[in-house]
């Protein structure tokens, strides 16, 4: 599936389109070249269900995410350093892009899990392990788990599932030292994130970071910073559960697609998932109770107002 057509942006160099966001690079105004030490990190309104991208867009939701995540930054920089230059944008994209130091990438996709779901669930059911970690017999979907632990995956192209890796490989891959950084550093994370959330009424189950590292600031014995990079505990990257509803032993309600999947899934969509067909256009009053969820995700967390 091709990603849709990149705004454009008077300025910037397109660099690269994901299923629901877009990297650019500032262009120089005296040299013409691309910056090689910033990129322009832009969120739309596009919201995937079910490996789709959908007709529909959700107004705001760019915008609510992009300022969750800023929050979030916040909220994390005493147990790690961000890569937000500023967020000072051009006009048609406020609000929803941020000017971010460009990073070596840590080519690993981490992944923390306190409850079992999803492609974590269906490996321990078969290995009663995820990405090698072992876990105690008994639990089942929606579990929340002894212990956060790391579940990596490699990267895999768009439309193709990522691969879980063991922490073996993520040390074969990046080395000793920094695949137990991004370890430690991606369950303090997810942990930070769960205590914050917990008793503002949604569950983290799970959450995928990237890291980067800034070579251009080396630490005492000459290592490089590793900065948290892209977007941080959003509904896009992570799993946000009520925790109203939450009950182990059947899939858990998803605090922000409900709607959108079960109008998916009703016969008032006309849509047959195993068909392999695109989904068809949310009613309006789906992509506007999709849009409150964000909000209220949002401000339930921050306690600030979405303006
Ligand atoms: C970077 N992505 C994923 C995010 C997309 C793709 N600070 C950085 N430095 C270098 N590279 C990246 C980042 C960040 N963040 C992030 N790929 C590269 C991504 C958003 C939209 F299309």
């Amino acid at each position: 599936m091709e990603p849709r057509s990149p705004v454009e942006l008077p300025g910037y160099a397109h660099v690269y389109s994901g299923k629901v966001r877009e990297l650019f690079a500032p262009i120089d105004q005296t040299s013409g070249e691309a910056s090689q030490d910033a990129l322009l990190l832009v969120a739309t309104d596009r919201i995937s269900a079910y490996d789709f991208i959908l007709d529909s867009e959700i107004p705001d939701k760019g915008k609510v995410l992009t300022q969750l995540s800023l929050w979030w930054f916040e909220q994390l920089v005493d147990i790690i350093p961000n890569h937000v230059i500023s967020t000072q944008v051009p006009e048609s994209v406020a609000g929803r892009a941020v000017l971010v130091k460009r990073l070596d990438m840590v080519p690993v996709e981490c992944i923390g899990r306190a409850y079992l779901a999803g492609s974590g669930l269906a490996e321990y059911r078969q290995t009663s392990s995820v990405c090698g970690v072992r876990l105690p017999a008994g639990l089942d979907d929606g579990s929340l788990l002894p212990a956060s632990i790391f579940t990596p995956t490699s990267k895999a192209p768009i439309g193709q599932h990522d691969q879980p890796m063991t922490y073996a490989e993520v040390e074969a891959k990046v080395g000793s030292s920094i695949a137990a950084s991004v370890r430690k550093l991606t369950i303090a994370i997810l942990e930070r994130g769960n205590e914050i959330a917990a008793g503002r009424g949604i569950l983290l189950a799970d959450t995928k970071v990237e890291f980067g590292l800034d070579t251009s600031r080396p630490d005492g014995e000459g290592n490089p910073t590793i900065m948290l990079a892209d977007e941080v505990l959003t509904p896009d990257s992570s799993r946000f559960w009520p925790a109203s509803t939450w009950a182990p032993g059947r899939a858990q309600d998803s605090y922000d697609k409900q709607f959108v999947r079960d109008w998916l899934t009703s016969p008032a969509s006309g849509w047959d998932r195993s068909s392999g067909e695109a989904p068809p256009a949310l009613p309006d009053d789906i992509v506007q109770a999709t849009r409150s969820k964000y909000i209220e995700a949002y401000e339930s967390l921050t306690g600030r107002t979405f303006a």
